[in-house]
């Protein structure tokens, strides 16, 4: 069957609006957030439902066609992003996106992959719950690719990563066969875990459709503090304060260095330091369902100890929800902002918790070594470890002369990394933009077990090719 029979054949399954195939239609699921990769999309199909799913790989599997599953679109390595030869169809997710239930017995909601991470909080916490997953791309993030990398975001040091929520799974693999494990039970030891694969495996090795994530009961009480700070050891201590009163309480502290700061306050309307101007600050969370807990005075004294002790040198608590979303912006549009001061280098890195200080003051030394006036705004996780230690474009450089740096600026990111036993993919993935250093990381039997796995279940490639293993990044050249 040539090409055109083909996407003949994909019409007949998806219906009139489930393929798009107009450039116009098509063009924006070629690129990435970033804007790094320009993809050219076959055609962009839209299926209803999983049957629809399942009879499209099983086309595109007996013709050898590359398929990109694809939801909000906010990888930040290109995870999503078909190739350039325009010989690649995108699996968009987004018209599965129901809510099938949420139970607050069991502490479950069941939904499709095309549903936003934000559509799914807001699910549960219709139903006196909490889905405690929370990513700055929530908005737009589908379910879909929030499991299939395995994303993480600002709670993970409380209830872990997406993975330590999923307890059910529904997958189409490459041959068109479905596994229906949208089980919700807390315990099932009955053989191999098949659901921890597919999460974390950016849709190489099956197309998610629908899942079983665990909740928790919705927080009665919660506090917000930003604490500006006289260096990233200083957070260090304050996390250490904080994690020693009330574990329990503390479920996201994030790390703003002055630089990621003040792009935010220049580039992004409507936001305003509300600490003294310092070299580091900590956005601090705490919640509990417990009713009538003492989490305000808690943090209050926390916080007065810290002054006292010098690790902290000024502090605000928010004394509303809306001033708590307005410190929460502070540190939630890092992003953004970087993204309109020009072009920047991402490392998504994750060390020991204790050594973040040290990681902080090694990287930032090698790439001031690097590049003359190279903008250093880093800002993360510091709670859990993972940095986003991003660099930006000096004023005096283009962007593409800074971007053809990358590869130098990252590989010094990484030796730092490595001295300190950590990960240079934390939580965004390999995509299309990391392969080659999986490969450099994790050769040896850890890839060959990958490859074999791959080779098992998706022996033809078509599932999201280019991403993850080195192969075709090398046949590219
Ligand atoms: C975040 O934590 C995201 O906000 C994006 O992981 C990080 O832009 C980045 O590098
Ligand atoms: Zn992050």
């Amino acid at each position: 069957m040539n090409r055109s029979n083909v996407m003949n054949e994909l019409g007949k399954i998806l219906g009139p609006q489930g393929l798009l195939t107009a450039p116009e239609d098509i063009a924006d699921f070629g690129i990435d957030w970033r804007r790094l990769q320009i993809g050219r999309p076959l055609a962009v199909a839209r299926p209803a439902n999983t049957a629809q799913v399942a009879e499209l790989l099983r086309l595109c599997n007996t013709h050898g066609i590359g398929v990109v599953p694809q939801g909000g679109n906010t990888s930040m390595v290109a995870g999503a992003t078909p190739s350039a030869a325009g010989d690649e169809l995108v699996l968009c997710l987004a018209r599965l996106n129901q809510v099938r239930q949420v139970d607050p017995r069991d502490l479950t909601i069941t939904l499709e992959a095309g549903t936003t991470l934000r559509a799914a909080q807001e699910a549960a916490s219709a139903a006196g719950c909490q889905l405690p997953l929370s990513i700055g791309s929530e908005g737009s993030a589908q379910i879909g690719g929030v499991l299939s990398t395995n994303a993480g975001g600002n709670n993970t040091l409380r209830y872990g990563n997406a993975r330590d929520l999923v307890l059910g799974l529904e997958v189409v693999l490459a041959d068109g066969s479905v596994i229906e494990a949208l089980r919700r039970l807390r315990k099932d030891n009955t053989g191999y875990a098949l659901r921890h694969l597919f999460v974390g495996a950016e849709g190489t090795l099956g197309v998610i459709t629908a899942a079983v994530l665990r909740l928790v009961p919705a927080p009665r009480q919660s506090e917000v503090a930003l604490c500006a700070l006289a260096s990233a050891g200083a957070a260090l201590a304050l996390l250490g304060r904080l994690q020693r009163h009330d574990p329990a309480a503390l479920v996201a502290f994030e790390y703003i260095s002055d630089a990621a700061m003040q792009l935010v306050l220049r580039h992004i309307p409507d936001t305003a330091l509300p600490v003294a101007a310092a070299p580091a600050y900590a956005l601090i969370h705490l919640a509990t369902p417990r009713p009538g807990s003492d989490l305000r005075a808690g943090l209050e004294q926390v916080l007065a100890e810290a002054i006292e002790a010098e690790d902290c040198i000024d502090a605000v608590m928010a004394e509303s929800l809306a001033q708590q979303a307005a410190l929460w912006r502070l540190r939630e549009e890092q992003s953004e902002a970087q993204k309109r001061a020009g072009a920047s280098v991402k490392n998504d890195i994750s060390v020991p918790v204790s050594s973040v200080p040290d990681f902080l003051a090694r990287a930032s030394a090698a790439c001031a070594a690097l590049i003359p006036n190279i903008v250093i705004a880093p800002f993360g996780h510091l709670g859990d470890g993972n940095i986003h230690f991003n660099l930006v474009q000096p004023p005096e450089l283009e962007a593409a002369q800074f971007l053809g740096a990358s590869e130098t600026i990252m590989a010094a990111v990484n030796d730092v990394v490595r001295q300190l036993d950590g990960s240079f993919s934390a939580e965004h993935g390999i995509g299309r933009l990391k392969p080659a250093m999986l490969a450099a990381w994790r050769g040896g039997a850890e890839l060959a077990t990958m490859r074999a796995i791959k080779q098992a279940l998706d022996p033809n490639g078509i599932l999201n090719p280019g991403k993850l293993f080195p192969d075709r990044v090398e046949r590219d050249g």
